[in-house]
This record gives C-alpha cells, sequence and structure tokens, in this order.
C-alpha cells in the first residue's frame, strides 16, 4: 500500500491497525472470515474502473471484452460448484439479492412468510424495521419454545394460514440443519415459492459438510463472504424458469452497474471453494463448532438447542448474571470479538439482549484446530466470570495475541 501511504497517510494508517486487529484477534463473529491475497488482489484490482451494466452480450456501455469473460466464468464455477440450473453473480450484497428476489415474484402487500429476527432471521426476511417487512405483508414463524429449533407443524399451520407467495429458510443464527424438503412440502401445499437465503452456511454446502437446498429452493441466495470465504458480495441460484424474472429484477430492478472487481474476486473464491483442501475446511469449520460447543457446555453455559450442527452456536448467558453486549464488551476487550444476540423468547432489549453468538469460520481458516478451540473456550469461561476486571481482560488479550500470532491468518501472513 505504497501509494496509499503517500496520498493519504490517514486512511492507510487506519487500515494498517485493522489488519493488525484482525491478526491479533480471536475473531468470532460467525458471518465474517479472512480471504486469501488472491482474492484481495482481485477485490483492489483494475477492474474497479469499468462500468458494465447488463449481462454479458447484452451490455448497454462498450468496452465489455474482458468483463463478459471474467461474469462468465464467475457464474460457471458457481453452477457447477452448487449445481444451480441459473446463476446471477451481479448482487451487491445479500440484502439487495433478497430484496430482488421479492421484486421479482412479488407486488406491494403481498405476504410472505419468514423466521422472525430475534429468532434467528435476517431483516430482510420481513423485519419491521426493514423495506421487507415496510413494503410487504411480512409474517413470520418462531422456533419451538421447549427445543429452540424449527417446528415444522408450527411453519406448516402458519403458511396454511397466510398463504405467503414467498416462503424463506436459511437462517443468520440457527445452529442446525433446516429439513429443505419439508420445507419444499409446505410451499407446495400453500402455492408458495420457497426461497433459501443460504448466506451463513454456503461454504459449508461448497464443502459438501451441510445439506444444499439448491434441489429443494425456487431460488437461493447466498452472500460470498461469509463461511464461502469470498469477497463482500452475493450471488442468487435459481430454477431456469426464473432466470429472466431474477436477472431483470437485479438489474435494472434493485441495482446500476456491477461492481466487476467484486465478480471476478467470487469468480476467484469459487475456484478455492471447489478444491479438496476447501472440503477439509469446511469439515474443520464444523468440527471446530462442534468442540467449543461442547466445551462450553461442560463449563455450564446454555447453548440455544444444546449444541451446533453447523458453524455457529448461540448462547443464553441468563444462567451466568450478565448480558450479551457486556460478555461481547467484556471479551472484545480480551480479544475475542464477537456480538451480541437475541435468544429465542428473548425478555431483553434487542440491542442489550440475553446471548451472544459465535462462529467458526475465520478462526479455521487461521488453522485452529481442536487444542486451540478448547483454549478459546477456556478464555470465554475465564471472562465472562471476570468481565468487569479490565487488568485480567488485558492479560487475556496478551495471551489471545501469543496464540494467534501462531496461527498466521490468510491475507495477513506479512504481519
Ligand atoms: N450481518 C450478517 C450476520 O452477521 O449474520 C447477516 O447479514
Amino acid at each position: 500500500m505504497h501509494s496509499m501511504k503517500n496520498n493519504d497517510p490517514e486512511i492507510h494508517s487506519l487500515i494498517q491497525q485493522e489488519e493488525q486487529r484482525q491478526a491479533k484477534k480471536i475473531r468470532l463473529i460467525a458471518s465474517e472470515n479472512y480471504v486469501s491475497k488472491a482474492i484481495l488482489e482481485a477485490s483492489g484490482s483494475i477492474l474497479t474502473n469499468k462500468y458494465s451494466e447488463g449481462y454479458a452480450g447484452k451490455r448497454y456501455y462498450e468496452g465489455q471484452q474482458i468483463v463478459d469473460q471474467i461474469e462468465e466464468l464467475a457464474i460457471k464455477r458457481a453452477k457447477d460448484l452448487f449445481g444451480a440450473e441459473h446463476v446471477n453473480v451481479q448482487p451487491y450484497s445479500g440484502s439487495p439479492a433478497n430484496m430482488a428476489v421479492y421484486l421479482a415474484f412479488l407486488k406491494p402487500g403481498d405476504t410472505i412468510l419468514g423466521m422472525a429476527l430475534p429468532h434467528g432471521g435476517h431483516l430482510t426476511h420481513g423485519a419491521k424495521v426493514s423495506i421487507s417487512g415496510k413494503y410487504f405483508d411480512a409474517q413470520s414463524y418462531e422456533l419451538d419454545r421447549e427445543t429452540g429449533r424449527l417446528n415444522y407443524d408450527a411453519i406448516r399451520q402458519k403458511a396454511k394460514d397466510v398463504k405467503p407467495k414467498i416462503i424463506i429458510a436459511g437462517h443468520s443464527a440457527y445452529p442446525r440443519i433446516p429439513d429443505f424438503k419439508i420445507f419444499r412440502e409446505i410451499a407446495d401445499e400453500v402455492g408458495a415459492l420457497l426461497m433459501v437465503d443460504m448466506a451463513h452456511f454456503a461454504g459449508l454446502v461448497a464443502g459438501g459438510v451441510h445439506p444444499s437446498p439448491v434441489p429443494y429452493a425456487d431460488v437461493v441466495t447466498t452472500t460470498t463472504h461469509k463461511s464461502l470465504r469470498g469477497p463482500r458480495g452475493a450471488m442468487i441460484l435459481c430454477k431456469q424458469k426464473h432466470a429472466a424474472a431474477i436477472d431483470k429484477a437485479v438489474f435494472p430492478g434493485v441495482q446500476g452497474g456491477p461492481h466487476d472487481s467484486t465478480t471476478a474476486a467470487i469468480a476467484v473464491a469459487l475456484k478455492e471453494a471447489s478444491s479438496d483442501s476447501f472440503k477439509d475446511y469446511a469439515a474443520q469449520v464444523v468440527k471446530n463448532a462442534s468442540v467449543l460447543a461442547t466445551s462450553l457446555m461442560e463449563k455450564g453455559f446454555h447453548l440455544i438447542t444444546e449444541g451446533t450442527e453447523n458453524h455457529l452456536l448461540l448462547v443464553d448467558l441468563t444462567n451466568k448474571g450478565l448480558s450479551g453486549k457486556q460478555a461481547a464488551k467484556a471479551l472484545d476487550k480480551a480479544g475475542i470479538v464477537m456480538n451480541c444476540n437475541a435468544v429465542p423468547y428473548d425478555t431483553r432489549k434487542p440491542f442489550d439482549p440475553s446471548g451472544i453468538r459465535m462462529g467458526t469460520p475465520a478462526i479455521t481458516s487461521r488453522g485452529f484446530k481442536e487444542k486451540e478451540i478448547i483454549q478459546v473456550s477456556e478464555f470465554i469461561d475465564q471472562v465472562v466470570h471476570n468481565f468487569e476486571d479490565e487488568q485480567f481482560l488485558q492479560q487475556t488479550a496478551e495471551k489471545v495475541e501469543k496464540l494467534c500470532s501462531a496461527f498466521p491468518a490468510p491475507g495477513l501472513e506479512h504481519l
């Protein structure tokens, strides 16, 4: 970043500080990761100079000889990796991707049915504060009060009651594997389309350690930067019969020109995700989450659904005597970064809920395995019990930094 150092030392210095932060902390935000140097290079390439509204062979501006090939390669790689009939790689991120699906199939006021936000749904699945909840009649299903799991009988009944045009599965804070076949059956019973937002677990699907929603869903949306370990972007995968509606909804419906540098970086990420080493990575992500869950439960932590089958854990801290925000703040000071999170039927407010969410994609990318995960669980346990002891938090941060220094993160090996 020599040019930036000369041209804009302030931003240069801030990015360097962020590099240090990412290198020295245990990053457990379930939706974050470390991308490879190759993906960073594509993201920061001269493709950022190009405008390319439209699709390959049908652009509004000229000079698309190279960009068309890049976008077609990204699409081919996504189709091959996920077995999809049609893929659009242009959405800027997950929220615009989901908006495009609604635009493709809905009119304002139509009914959608998604998981309630406090139960692990995403903002764009119909939360009242989101356009998805303001422009549509957004109905929601909740998790079972006893088990914390999806209750398919209740979802079926809700679908019959509200008759949605779209049912949304795939969630942001659900530690279990949804049954896409049952969601398909429910959608068929009420004449709805099935949309699966696989943003969180796309990398696990790519790595073959999570069932794929692609055979069951009319449309699958995903970000590319979570467990899939690509750049900040998104894709929409769909059946061929929906291809024209989806493409038209992305452009010109929701967006203008695609970010070609991101498209190239998505293509690189998809190549990486097709490798055998990515299969090993995905398997280790799940193994690490499972070990972290077991180790925390042994220490008296209450995990929603008593464990995990994917990359994330949701912990209710009520029995530990501190809130999710208090825990997340203390852990951050101790070098362990995660987010506070509502738990199902939470009695606390969303900004200071009862739980914390953590995931293993990023720490697995830097090579943490079972031994390090046990160490992480011990750090978390100790911090939760000493959350007001600033000196203890500082000492833990030093231990965290030492552990991290033995596991250089992808893209940050130069530090
Ligand atoms: N913000 C993401 C998450 O953390 O789950 C979802 O978009």
